[in-house]
């Protein structure tokens, strides 16, 4: 392994991996560090929907020959209020846009399989990383892997370390203001290879609590039920959730739904944060390891993909054109669309969820506009437009 690189990019998920490509096919020298093992990123069950703003960009970094065959392509989801459904039609209301649903572990294989094809420095069980110098303009990284430590020296570090990685805990807090709010109530998701309930999406508000019915393929779905925060696994045999799931999103859908063991089982919590600024000195931060989201509006993943094109872009210019213009930029940039998109999973987390502490005014209030938007054209464009996905910042 090159003991000097370009880039050193800590993190192999998407945007780690998705940076890495685009930076490589731009002829620019990158290094990916992974703290844990290949079979463990790949194993990953996370999200479903991207936006065609991402699909564009994996296609720009030539790993969407499969997501072209086998991904879905969705012109609607659908809404219920107490398992009375409505449907939003994306491609209507935004005037022709639509999103495709592959999961991000297909993403991250592709990714992973492009890397392996053209011998890239991509390092699994790179351990205790640690980054120096970040502040002067001769960073070094160093790690552990196979028993001995390595030092990289670079010129940038790009942290796609997630939320939990070392790379924002790295910058000094007088450097850097977090925005937080954490939700009263976790999703409980389940993977089972039967066939979806339905050909598209479901978002249900239901009095039990929100539920979702998602997918990964005809045969493969994906579902989510809000949980409370003190639960277990051990709360949730299949059989409680398939009951439950039958239960908020409502007749209709119980009826084509197929429960069959789990294949996969999770609790994620649900949090909105976001740092600021995206960068400090030569490190800079991508996806989650600057910001999150609640699931809710689908905006994880494409935002990370987001974050990606802007710092994509602007480190080829640097090495391209020697300007360093849209590297100091690149915060700014992308936080305007990143809490376009906080807003938004806040907002739909708002509308769709039961909250501990809500009373029978705030019960009225999500009714409400719930109805609001199942009758009125300019809602629904409103909600399906930010769906879609936002369109990136000029500049
Ligand atoms: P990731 O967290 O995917 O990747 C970070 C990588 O860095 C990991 O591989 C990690 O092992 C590695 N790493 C961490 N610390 C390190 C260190 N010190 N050294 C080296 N490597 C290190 N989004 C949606 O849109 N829809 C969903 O349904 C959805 N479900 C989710 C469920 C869960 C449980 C979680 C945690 C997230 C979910 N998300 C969802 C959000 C998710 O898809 C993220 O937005 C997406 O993974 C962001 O990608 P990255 O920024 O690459 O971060
Ligand atoms: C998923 O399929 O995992 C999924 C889909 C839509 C969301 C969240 C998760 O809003």
């Amino acid at each position: 392994m090159a003991q000097r690189t370009a880039v050193a990019i800590i993190g192999a998920g998407p945007a780690g991996l998705l940076l890495s490509q685009l930076l490589h096919q731009a002829g620019i020298d990158c290094v990916v560090l992974e703290r844990r093992s290949r079979a463990h990123v790949e194993g990953r069950i996370r999200a479903g929907v991207l936006e065609q703003g991402t699909v564009d960009l994996l296609d720009r970094a030539g790993v969407a020959g499969r997501l072209r065959r086998e991904g879905l392509v969705h012109e609607g989801f659908r809404l219920a209020l107490d398992s009375r459904l409505f449907r939003i039609d994306l491609r209507e209301r935004t005037g022709g846009s639509a999103v495709t649903v592959y999961g991000q572990t297909e993403v991250t294989h592709d990714l992973i399989e492009a890397h392996l094809a053209r011998g890239a420095d991509l390092l699994f069980e790179a351990t205790d990383v640690a980054l120096r110098g970040t502040n002067g303009d001769a960073p070094v990284v160093t790690f552990l892997r196979n028993g001995s430590e390595h030092r990289l020296r670079c010129d940038y570090v790009v942290g796609c370390d997630g939320f939990h990685g070392v790379c924002r805990a790295s910058i000094p807090r007088d450097a850097l203001q977090g925005f937080e709010r954490v939700y009263p109530f976790g999703w409980l998701g389940i993977l089972a290879d039967v066939p979806p309930c339905d050909h598209e999406l479901i978002y249900s508000n239901h009095a039990r609590g929100f539920a979702l019915a998602s997918m990964r393929s005809p045969t493969r779905s994906r579902y989510y039920v809000q949980v409370p925060l003190d639960t277990t696994l051990d709360d949730w045999p299949d059989e409680r959730i398939w009951d439950e799931l039958a239960l908020r999103l409502g007749p209709k859908a119980a009826a084509n739904m197929t429960p069959g063991p789990a294949i996969e089982k999770s609790i994620a919590p649900l949090r909105s944060f976001v740092a600021e600024p995206m960068r400090h000195g030569r490190l800079f931060l991508a996806g989650d390891a600057a910001h999150i989201v609640p699931p809710t509006g689908a905006k994880g993943l494409n935002l990370a993909a987001s974050d990606v094109a802007m710092l994509a872009d602007a480190l080829i210019a640097r090495y391209h054109g020697g300007s360093e213009q849209a590297l100091d930029g690149y915060s700014d940039r992308a936080l305007g669309r990143v809490w376009k998109a906080e807003r938004f999973s806040w907002w739909l987390t708002g509308l769709t969820h039961r909250f501990p502490d809500m009373d029978g005014f705030a019960r009225r209030m999500q009714m409400a506009e719930l109805d609001y938007i199942r009758q009125s054209p300019a809602a629904q464009k409103v909600l399906a437009e930010n769906y879609v996905g936002l369109p990136l910042p000029c500049g």
